[in-house]
């Protein structure tokens, strides 16, 4: 593609699709780089450079390099004027739920993924504390949606942020049964144009289990140590 505006970093993962589906919804020109996170390419320096955090998603526009998925809904919804709301009152509720499932929802289903599903030890504690919050928290957002088309009404960049975790609710040990309104919200998401170009483009891809240590050996002096060998090498 020609000059696209935007590059996206990505692995087929809730956040990168989060991302994948605004681009499309605001129906801009991107281009995507895989970084392939079973072989450890986030720890590269040259992705380090991108995201001190070393996880994907990351945006580039020009000179501009964003990482956290919430920060990037939030450019690009507010640099192209759509899915933020249209008064002041309207945009602060939008704010107000893009942060909860930023810090809440986004991070219990993330945790609840783990210790449901790729734990390399069963931990009961830990099984129940994120299935019980995540519980709770689709119960939540219920509450929100009864007698709501969309979470904040109209459709926003807070619906694009939830739906790639609420697809995979059975991975978080909840039966969208019991949250009827949520079903009937996830069941629209998923019938999208944008949504349906996202996952068919970049369906989920598990990391095979002999390759998790990557993923799960990272500490402060393993990521100086991977930043200090690729310099050398
Ligand atoms: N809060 C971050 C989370 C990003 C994140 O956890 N990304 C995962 C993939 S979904 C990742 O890159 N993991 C690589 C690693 O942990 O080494 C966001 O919303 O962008």
């Amino acid at each position: 593609m020609d000059n696209p505006e935007y590059t996206v970093y990505l692995y087929p993962s809730p956040n990168s699709l989060k991302v994948i589906i605004a681009l499309e919804e605001l129906n801009l020109r991107y281009q995507t780089v895989v970084v392939d996170l079973a072989e450890g390419q986030q720890l590269a320096p040259a992705f380090a450079a991108l995201n001190p955090n070393r996880k994907v998603p990351v945006l580039t526009a020009g000179d501009l390099t964003l990482f956290e998925s919430a920060a990037i809904l939030e450019y690009l919804a507010t640099t192209h004027d759509q899915l933020m709301g249209q008064t002041v009152q309207h945009h602060w509720q939008i704010k107000s739920w893009l942060y909860w499932h930023a810090a809440a929802f986004g991070p219990m289903a993330g945790q609840a993924h783990h210790f449901r599903c790729f734990a390399p030890e069963h931990v009961p504690y830990a099984v129940r504390r994120y299935s019980d919050e995540m519980n709770r928290l689709y119960g939540i957002l219920e509450e929100q949606l009864a007698g709501r088309e969309w979470v904040c009404d109209t459709y926003s960049i807070v619906d694009i942020g939830l739906w790639p975790w609420v697809r995979h609710h059975d991975w978080q040990g909840q039966s969208l049964i019991n949250f009827p309104s949520v079903q009937r919200w996830a069941d629209a998401m998923a019938a999208r144009p944008a949504a349906i170009h996202a996952v068919e483009r970049y369906p989920i891809q598990l990391i095979a289990p002999h390759k998790y240590g990557v993923l799960l050996n990272q500490t402060a002096a393993s990521l100086k140590a991977s930043s200090t060998e690729e310099e050398i090498n």
